[in-house]
């Protein structure tokens, strides 16, 4: 085991009981909850313990600052912290403790940055909680209003300002300022890397894309006597909806994921009254990505009225296609010797990436399982990241 890669899994064994579900195995770490709590304060024991003082942006992103803050703009590095439920142990920490240990690697070099660098966690990456992926991001580049950010409610009906323990602060035009460049490194979410020589790869390209929540109202009543003829059942809607999204993104080559349902009032002997389903549609390009989702509107309203149902479609959440700065990209790659692929996934970078120059590395995932608790990367491709992400820092800081 090489020594970068006993100082990665040391520092990774630290967080990773945090949130662990002993029966999935997977993370239940919600944005703003106790284990996520537990995180932050970990971060801010890390940045104390390498002299780095710690400043929150008033939308419950962190960030850690190593080097001369009068230097010039810094370099940002990070992910979040935040986890599906029963996610994977790497889609969000890994970005964080690499981004530690590149800083550790930087200074036992005895590289002296001519610019800072910082360390970010943002908050609520995944949307699990509050439902809009990316809101810390969304929020600190004024992506989101701040009224329906904190007007935003968990399952539990807290809102996102209840959670925050304020109104969040909104756009913040000086702390971005305050950045030249964001690189992001994060575990693979697909097969690409899978059995090629490269642990480490650049990205090139975010999906446009969404999600809509498809909510049918029917008719409850009760399973043993109303006639199947009599019948206004909003579970019929939902599930050929379900179908139709499938189908219509297999014909265009992109992704539908019906993955969240909430059915009234939820009984086995009851005809349910209402059921709310979330579409999650990603495609290559904005135009397909539109086509999809109109055309399974068009399809669900069709059986709604078939069914003699009400379906209301709301779109949550829209994100449109990243392309990330070619040049950064480019020098990345040769820098590393890299190869260059684009992710159906989405990351903080894809936000901050229209307010600066930024880049993400995806360290090989062998399995190429994410938000599962299947999601993997060995210790020495880890380790690859932290050297990797080292070498982009020192490029950035010194260029
Ligand atoms: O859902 C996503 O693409 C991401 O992992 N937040
Ligand atoms: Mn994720
Ligand atoms: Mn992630
Ligand atoms: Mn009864």
């Amino acid at each position: 085991m090489s020594d970068l890669t006993a100082r990665f899994r040391a520092l990774w064994d630290e967080i990773a009981p945090v949130g662990r579900d002993a029966g999935s195995g997977g993370y239940l770490r919600y944005a703003l909850t106790g284990p996520e709590l537990r995180l932050r304060e970990w971060f801010r024991g890390q940045a104390d313990g390498r002299g780095m003082p710690v400043t929150e942006d008033g939308n419950g992103n962190l960030f850690a600052w190593w080097g001369d803050p009068d230097a010039g703009a810094a370099v940002l590095t990070g992910s979040h912290f935040d986890s599906v439920p029963h996610g994977g142990a790497y889609d969000g920490p890994l970005g964080i403790v690499s981004a530690f240990l590149a800083v550790d690697e930087l200074r036992a070099a005895g590289v002296a940055p001519a610019r800072p660098v910082a360390v970010a966690a943002f908050v609520e990456e995944e949307g699990a909680r509050f439902g809009v992926p990316c809101l810390g991001s969304r929020l600190l580049t004024g992506q989101i209003a701040v009224d329906r950010a904190a007007g935003l409610r968990d399952a539990a009906g807290v809102s996102f300002a209840e959670a925050l323990g304020d109104r969040p602060a909104g756009a913040d035009p000086a702390l971005l300022g305050r950045f030249a460049a964001f690189v992001e490194l994060h575990v693979e979410q697909g097969r690409a890397l899978a059995g090629q020589a490269a642990p480490v790869a650049v990205a090139s390209a975010i999906w446009p894309h969404g999600r809509w929540r498809f909510e049918v109202r029917g008719e409850g009543n009760h399973a043993g006597t109303t006639r199947m003829g009599d019948r206004r059942d909003p579970m019929l809607t939902y599930a050929f909806t379900v179908l139709a999204a499938n189908k219509e993104a297999r014909l265009r080559d992109a992704h539908a994921t019906v993955g969240r349902v909430a059915v009234e009032p939820n009984a086995t002997n009851a005809i349910p009254s209402t059921v709310t389903g979330w579409l999650d549609a990603r495609a290559a390009e904005p135009q397909t990505l539109r086509a999809l989702v109109e055309a399974v509107q068009a399809k669900a309203a069709e059986r709604a009225r078939r069914d003699g149902t009400d379906l209301t479609v709301t779109e949550e959440s829209a994100t449109p296609l990243v392309a990330f700065d070619g040049g950064l990209a480019t020098r990345l790659a040769a820098l590393l010797d890299a190869p260059v692929l684009p992710t159906g996934a989405g990351h903080d970078a894809g936000v901050l990436a229209a307010h600066l120059p930024t880049a993400m590395l995806f360290v090989r995932n062998p399995t190429g399982v994410s938000h599962s608790p299947a999601e993997s990367a060995t210790d020495d491709d880890c380790a690859a990241g932290v050297a990797a992400l080292a070498r982009v820092i020192g490029e950035l800081t010194c260029g």
